[in-house]
């Protein structure tokens, strides 16, 4: 088994390698070199027709090229701890904040990253109007999410530490990272980013 990545701070990679380092595997992974157009090469798109990282390719050659999809695959071979749920319950909620933190934040944090930063200018014909304008979307969906946290449960989906929280993180962490610091008032985002910060994995 074979994982394509990148170092961090590209933020899907990442997920991967903090879901392995909270389930103690040691996958290592293989930098695919983003800046010198590694993904877009004719032998990565042969993994993943998008030219995306991560891919997780197993040893007969099949490739899994969706994060989510990736820590899903694992959690089946290395079930303890559980980063999917216990029950039907626990499944659902951590799915659900999985597609909320995508929908909500990571889509408009991709646009401002997209349109509106310097580092992806030479990439694309950017919409810089339209990429600014997803900043005021980011500090709204980030405003929300520090409300959602008002019954100060420790984690996204509830008590235990989930897939969910790994997603949020690493999207935020990027965000941060490309000038979208969380607004200085959501004090339960705070805590909760110091929370998942302070577990080892977060150097993943
Ligand atoms: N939904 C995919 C997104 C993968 C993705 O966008 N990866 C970024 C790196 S963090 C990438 O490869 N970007 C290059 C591109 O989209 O051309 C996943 O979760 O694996």
């Amino acid at each position: 088994m074979k994982l394509y990545g990148e170092a961090n701070p590209a933020p899907n990679p990442r997920r991967v390698r903090i879901f392995l380092a909270e389930k103690g595997v040691d996958l290592p992974e293989i930098a695919i070199g983003m800046r010198q157009g590694g993904h877009k090469s004719p032998e990565h798109k042969a993994r993943n027709s998008l030219g995306q990282v991560p891919v997780l390719e197993l040893d007969c050659g099949t490739t899994i090229t969706e994060s989510v999809s990736i820590c899903r695959y694992l959690e089946a071979l290395h079930p303890a701890p559980p980063l999917f749920g216990r029950d039907a319950l626990d499944q659902a909620r951590i799915d659900m904040w999985i597609r909320r933190i995508e929908f909500q934040l990571l889509v408009p944090i991709g646009m401002f990253w997209r349109h509106a930063h310097p580092f992806t200018a030479s990439l694309l014909q950017q919409n810089t109007e339209f990429g600014e304008s997803n900043r005021e979307t980011v500090r709204r969906a980030l405003l929300w999410l520090d409300r959602e946290l008002a019954d100060d449960r420790p984690f996204l989906a509830g008590e235990a530490y989930s897939m969910a929280d790994i997603v949020a993180q690493t999207t935020i962490d990027f965000a941060a990272f490309i000038g979208l610091e969380p607004p200085a008032e959501a004090g339960r985002l705070a805590a909760w980013r110091e929370r998942v910060g302070a577990r080892p994995s977060a150097g993943a």
